[in-house]
């Protein structure tokens, strides 16, 4: 049995986060979270940039009911790979209330996606980030967007703001509806309206197949305060980021806990205080319905 020793300074999960205030609507999904191992069972793979602490299935499942939610949406994360196996089982699980999006590479075979569709996935994620993931063609990933198209699956893309100028043909040039995690990370130094977030949301604007998940405050936020210590009014200065996109695209946004939240440096935050921050970015129950209820379950449970 292989063992595994963490990143050094990994930041685990929040233990015994707190019941949120804001009570999420009834079918609310967490349309970002992920599994890891646990290592002894599902190995972390071998070309991972990091390694985290052990986050298996149950833990999710449990977060989901203490949080109020009905399902999960379950990402492929990159210390796993292409190796979809811990996420597979999870979904399997389930019962029905988890989908997941998976990694692949070329050579996976249809009866692999096939298998993976029959569990619950229903897209695959193509990371840019530098030090998440290595550099992968176009022309590869374009292959595998019009692989998986066929079986209704969408792209899903992990992205820094610097290197959309770079990736903007690209992305719309997809042939799946796209949807970019963390409104593709901004840096909310910048104004909303200046030259870097507006590319983005003319992205959106122009191509209507782009969604973006409004997640992640916790890894945009320079300013704080943190979600932690009953903070009510966390992460002020991504608000009007998030706020921006609910609004202007009200049914193409998807939120999620990012739990068990991978690579945070500085805090950890607690769970439910990050449901509480959901208001500040929806502040209207019809806003909030379509961000937690319509668009993940009309986008993974059709
Ligand atoms: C996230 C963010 C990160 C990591 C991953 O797959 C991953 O390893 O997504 C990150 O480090 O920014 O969405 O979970």
């Amino acid at each position: 049995m292989e063992t595994f020793t963490k990143t050094p300074g990994w930041l685990d999960y929040y233990d015994g986060p707190s019941t949120p205030r804001f009570r999420v609507p009834e079918g609310a999904v967490d349309a970002h979270c992920h599994v890891f191992g646990p290592g002894a069972v599902f190995p972390y793979a071998p070309e991972r940039k990091y390694t985290p602490c052990d986050a298996p299935k149950e833990a999710l499942f449990a977060l989901r009911d203490h949080l109020g939610f009905s399902k999960n949406v379950i990402v492929q994360a990159t210390c796993h790979g292409t190796d979809n196996r811990a996420l597979v089982d999870a979904l399997r699980a389930s019962e029905g209330r988890a989908r997941g999006v998976a990694t692949v590479s070329r050579d996976v075979t249809d009866t692999e996606l096939q298998d993976m569709h029959e569990a619950g996935v229903r897209g695959t994620r193509f990371n840019f980030v530098r030090r998440l993931a290595d550099f992968t063609p176009r022309e590869v990933l374009a292959e595998i967007a019009a692989r998986i198209a066929p079986l209704g699956w969408h792209v899903v893309v992990y992205f820094e703001a610097q290197d959309l100028p770079e990736l903007y043909d690209f992305f719309t040039t997809l042939p799946t509806t796209v949807v970019v995690d963390h409104m593709g990370r901004p840096d909310v130094a910048q104004p909303v309206d200046g030259p870097e977030f507006q590319r983005f949301v003319r992205m959106m604007h122009d191509h209507p197949n782009i969604w973006s998940k409004v997640s992640c405050p916790e890894r945009l936020s320079k300013s704080g305060p943190p979600a932690l210590d009953g903070q009510q009014h966390a992460y002020l200065d991504v608000v009007p980021f998030a706020r921006r996109l609910v609004e202007t695209f009200p049914d193409r946004v998807l939120w999620g806990t990012d739990w068990p939240h991978p690579n945070l440096k500085n805090h950890m935050p607690d769970d439910g205080l990050l449901v509480d921050y959901i208001p500040q970015i929806a502040p209207t129950g019809e806003l909030q319905r379509r961000l937690l209820v319509d668009n993940p379950n009309r986008l993974y449970w059709r």
